[in-house]
């Protein structure tokens, strides 16, 4: 766990057309994380099949990338202590049924298939997600409240 740890958090095409962006980086804001990477694009099935290399083969793997490809989604790299972890618990479980009120999934979203958000599972995957959204890097500036979230 460190301060600087990185998450790629995006809104898919339910989460965009919904109007929930500023919502969503509202709340990685006002919890202390720092933004350091910012996209909206509309992803192709190739690209998608990438992101979700490792579903291929469920059998909601087709619906996934035609859902994922069916409209442009807000992709985003969040830096901040132990911001994989927390950033899955402020999305909530994958199935919105599932998750408390106050996370994003609990607050926006119904159906498995169109939870609003997705966020990076582990640090490697993190990185991974990182490189094949942002091949050109991240942005690096001073965060001049560190000292007041940071001890
Ligand atoms: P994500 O990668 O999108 O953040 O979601 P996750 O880790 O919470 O869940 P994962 O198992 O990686 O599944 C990826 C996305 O696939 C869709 N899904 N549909 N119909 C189904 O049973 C089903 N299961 C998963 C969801 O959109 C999920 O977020």
């Amino acid at each position: 766990m460190s301060i600087n740890e990185r998450t790629y958090i995006m809104v898919k095409p339910d989460g965009v057309q919904r109007g929930l962006v500023g919502d969503i980086i509202g709340r990685f804001e006002k919890r202390g994380f720092k933004l350091i990477a910012l996209k909206l694009v509309h992803a192709t099935p190739e690209h998608l099949e990438k992101h979700y290399a490792d579903l291929n083969g469920k059998p909601f793997f087709p619906g996934l990338i035609k859902y994922m490809a069916s409209g442009p989604v807000v992709g985003m790299v969040w830096q901040g202590l132990d911001a994989v972890k927390t950033g899955r618990a402020m999305l909530g479980a994958t199935n919105p049924l599932a998750s408390s009120p106050g996370t994003i999934r609990g607050d926006f979203a119904l159906a498995v298939g169109r939870n609003i958000c997705h966020g990076s599972d582990s640090v490697e995957n993190a990185e991974k997600e990182i490189k094949l959204w942002f091949p050109e890097g991240v942005v690096q500036y001073e965060a001049t409240l560190a000292s007041w979230i940071f001890e």
